[in-house]
């Protein structure tokens, strides 16, 4: 059911951002983070997804990207990308930031992306920093090294690691400057993403939950929409029509 209240600032905002999480892509059949058939269910986020684990054990992290981008590029996006990629053209002022590193916002057509992650589908080089980007194919059994003799590790912010200056300075000018802000499908854990509603809200944002769960947040926001993302957006998006 959705508020007045959210249907007159859907209608009548000029500048609107979402903000994903991994909950965007579960529809899709791309397995969360923390949920029952969550990644993180044999290692613990912290055992893989950092540079230590990459330099004691390439191989085994290099092969779990890999066993992800199998997943990932079997699958589509789902109406809740769609939606959103609509929903960009609806507004002057439309900002995408996403968590996930899947690239499903790309392939759904959404154009203004700030990706706080990274993204899955690129390598780089652990020394240069050199892009690999479509030269190693998701089938490369073994990591592979660049041509100045470092290791190539997916193109993605390991926990312990900086996120992107500049896409983390973007993400938070534009959560600074919205009217409507939504978190979407995020258990919002994760810092410094987690930061971004707050940082809408104190300027003055209506912030809107999409989830099927409560989360660490929810009772700071202006509302929750329980149910998924990909059922949900789609019906935010008739309200322009
Ligand atoms: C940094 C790329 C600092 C890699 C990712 C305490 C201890 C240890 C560390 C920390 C700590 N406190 C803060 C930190 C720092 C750490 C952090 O936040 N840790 C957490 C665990 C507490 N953060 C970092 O390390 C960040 N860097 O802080 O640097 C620094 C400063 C200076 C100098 C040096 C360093 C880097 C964070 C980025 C980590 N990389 N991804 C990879 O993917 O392999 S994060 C990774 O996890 C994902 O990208 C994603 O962002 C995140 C998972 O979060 P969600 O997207 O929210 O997913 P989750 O499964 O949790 O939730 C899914 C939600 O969807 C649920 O709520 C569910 O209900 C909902 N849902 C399910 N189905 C649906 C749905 N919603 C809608 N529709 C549905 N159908
Ligand atoms: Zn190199």
């Amino acid at each position: 059911m959705i508020s007045e209240k959210l249907a007159d600032a859907l209608r009548n905002s000029k500048r609107v951002v979402a903000l994903t999480g991994a909950g965007v892509s579960a529809e899709s059949g791309v397995p969360t983070f923390r949920g029952d058939s969550g990644l993180w269910k044999k290692f613990r986020p912290e055992e893989l997804a950092n540079f230590d684990a990459f330099i004691r054990n390439p191989q085994l992290v290099w092969e779990w990207y890999q066993y992800r981008r199998s997943l990932i590029y079997e699958i589509e996006p789902n109406p809740g990308h769609y939606a959103l990629a609509n929903m960009e053209k609806r507004y002057n002022e439309f900002h995408l930031i996403t968590q996930n590193v899947d690239g499903l916002h790309h392939v759904a057509g959404s154009t203004n992306i700030i990706e706080l992650h990274g993204n899955i589908r690129r390598n780089k080089c652990a020394s240069c920093e050199k892009i690999y980007d479509k030269e190693i194919s998701f089938q490369q059994k073994d990591v592979q090294k660049c041509e100045c003799g470092g290791l190539i590790r997916p193109d993605v912010v390991w926990f312990g690691e900086v996120l992107p200056a500049d896409a983390l300075q973007r993400a938070f000018s534009a959560a600074e400057n919205c009217e409507l802000f939504f978190s979407i499908g995020t258990s919002a854990i994760v810092q410094p993403a987690a930061q971004l509603p707050f940082a809408a809200k104190e300027a003055g944002a209506y912030v809107v939950e999409i989830n099927p769960e409560k989360t660490a947040i929810t009772s700071y926001l202006d509302e929750h929409l329980e149910g998924p993302s990909g059922e949900i957006l789609p019906k935010l998006l008739k309200i322009l029509d």
